[in-house]
């Protein structure tokens, strides 16, 4: 089955409580947590204490994606406030190796992140440490972006290359995923769909995510 992971940043703040409340109860399987500095990506959003009030009222695992310029300053950070996937860009990283070790030492999943315009080769040679890969759809920083139609090759890409490896590692995407995209995404490979603004959040009502998420579950 496809798991959904909806995206915190997209939520209803004034409303939080509410929507954790009903995702929980619709059944989704994670929650997304975007971390940005203003550094790596010009924009700012979410932090742990928002990590710390989700986990008070829900037991959903939290997969966080790290859009800064030094993740591996903040892998114990977030492990303690309760991540369950810790992922970082492969483009920030200097010791890619050494960063996702750390992240495995801390009984964490360990996730890359990779931008549209970098090329799956950088992964060939570090796929024993990796436990999830996040294709990123959309240039990493804002909601609301168009997908950009080669990141659905790069999906089938980066599948054969699992597979020639006899790996089995998720693979999350990121960036609209919708009714209209998603059916391709996972047909291409992907196993775990972001929700964002475009396919949850600017699109049902709470009382319809139920039927929503299975829609995605079932794809
Ligand atoms: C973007 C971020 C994403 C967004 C998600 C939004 O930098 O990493 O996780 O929150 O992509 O979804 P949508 O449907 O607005 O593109
Ligand atoms: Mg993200």
């Amino acid at each position: 089955m496809v798991k959904v992971s909806p995206s915190v940043m997209c939520m209803d703040f004034m409303d939080l409580k509410n929507q954790i409340t009903a995702l929980d109860n619709a059944g989704v399987d994670l929650y997304h947590i975007d971390i940005m500095d203003g550094h790596y990506v010009p924009n700012f959003c979410l932090n742990g204490d928002i990590m710390k009030s989700i986990r008070s009222v829900s037991k959903t695992p939290m997969d966080v994606h790290l859009m800064v310029t030094n993740p591996t300053d903040y892998i114990q950070f977030f492990a303690d406030c309760g991540a369950e996937y810790i992922s970082m860009h492969i483009e920030t990283l200097d010791h890619p190796i050494r960063a996702l070790k750390q992240v495995r030492d801390l009984g964490k999943k360990a996730g890359i992140a990779i931008n549209p315009e970098t090329d799956i080769f950088t992964l060939k040679y570090i796929l024993d440490y990796i436990d999830m890969v996040i294709v990123m759809t959309v240039v990493p920083g804002f909601a609301g972006q168009t997908l950009i139609p080669s990141t659905v090759e790069k999906i089938r890409d980066l599948c054969r290359m699992f597979d020639d490896a006899g790996k089995n590692i998720d693979i999350m995407v990121d960036g609209q995923v919708k009714d209209s995209t998603a059916p391709m995404l996972v047909e291409a490979g992907a196993n775990i769909l972001v929700l964002g603004s475009s396919g949850l959040f600017n699109r049902y009502k709470p009382e319809e995510y139920s039927q929503a998420i299975k829609w995605y579950q079932n794809l």
